[in-house]
């Protein structure tokens, strides 16, 4: 019997972190056989993360490889659109996350959702709390995932408790030089150079069922003046193609300037069109609403949205 570690589909750094983590904390707590675990293709960042401290990624797992006895964690998400396909909910045992929670389960189960700012500074709250000790290689995957996940400690979701991990991480993996890690972590994920329009607004994306299915993308770069120039036509059409094929009612594309503090919303639809403009009361020109500092997804956009949608 094994137990794996899932992050969501489409991984991000503190998910494909946080399956490595949340592993090594259930080892020490005397989970057995703790497999971390993906699904999908790391993303730029992510590879430069695991590259720089060379290490592996958590292993590529499908639901076929798991067994009908094997255990299931969920970190760093916990709704069914964001799971990997085919998971049998039965299997699941735990879920350490940091999201809003949509869950309908027929089981008890433990759950660990705090509003922190990564789901790396929940784990590791769990290793002080139980006296664990971090190994230095995955302590410098959890500082790179923290600094990831609150844009460098300035997202409207930073904490007191990310700011103590950052510092503890940081003397722990032996890191001092915060500022320039987190800049070569923005660099890393702003280099889109590599990627179609289409690679691009699907980069980092959730899907949200507020009774309408919302998909948001969002890209954080450091060059967001330049991407919705050079790429703007290219990227409207394959706003257009994803929401076709992904049968959603909306799909929008959040480009966030990390270094301005500033985020510009891209849609392609006169639906998309209304919803933005009443969700942040502003007015949508050449298919950009530029809705100022707000930077998180979770915290600043998709709640209003959603409360655009149910007004
Ligand atoms: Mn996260």
């Amino acid at each position: 019997m094994k137990t794996y570690v899932f992050g969501h589909i489409k991984p991000d750094l503190d998910s494909a972190v946080a399956a490595l983590s949340f592993a090594e904390y259930r080892k020490q707590m005397g989970d057995v056989d703790v497999i971390p675990a993906m699904s999908g293709v790391a993303n730029p960042e992510t590879a430069f993360v695991f590259n720089k401290f060379q290490q592996s990624l958590p292993q590529q797992i499908t639901s076929a490889e798991i067994l009908p006895d094997d255990h299931i964690v969920l970190v760093d998400h916990n709704e069914t659109d964001q799971r990997i396909e085919n998971l049998n909910q039965e299997q699941i045992i735990a879920i350490y996350d940091h999201h809003t929670v949509y869950l309908n389960l027929t089981h008890p189960i433990e759950i660990i959702v705090l509003p922190l700012g990564s789901s790396n500074t929940i784990a590791w709250k769990l290793f002080k709390q139980n006296n664990l000790v971090i190994p230095q290689n995955i302590a410098a995957l959890m500082l790179c995932a923290i600094l990831s996940d609150t844009v460098g400690l300035k997202s409207s979701t930073t904490t007191e408790t990310d700011k103590l991990a950052v510092a503890d991480l940081s003397a722990v993996s032996n890191i001092s030089d915060i500022n320039s890690l987190t800049l070569d972590i923005f660099k890393a994920k702003s280099n889109v150079s590599a990627l179609s329009d289409e690679q691009v607004v699907l980069n980092d994306y959730k899907i949200f069922d507020f009774g309408k299915k919302v998909l948001i993308g969002q890209l954080e770069t450091v060059e967001q003046d330049v991407l919705l120039s050079n790429r703007k036509q290219g990227l409207i059409q394959a706003l257009q193609l994803i929401k076709d094929r992904e049968g959603v009612d909306f799909l929008i594309l959040a480009v966030t300037d990390i270094l301005k503090v500033n985020t510009k919303l891209l849609v392609s639809g006169a639906g998309e069109i209304d919803l933005i403009q009443k969700a942040f009361d502003g007015t949508v020109q050449e298919n950009i609403l530029d809705i100022g500092p707000k930077m998180s997804r979770k915290k600043d956009i998709a709640p209003a949205i959603e409360k655009a949608l149910i007004q």
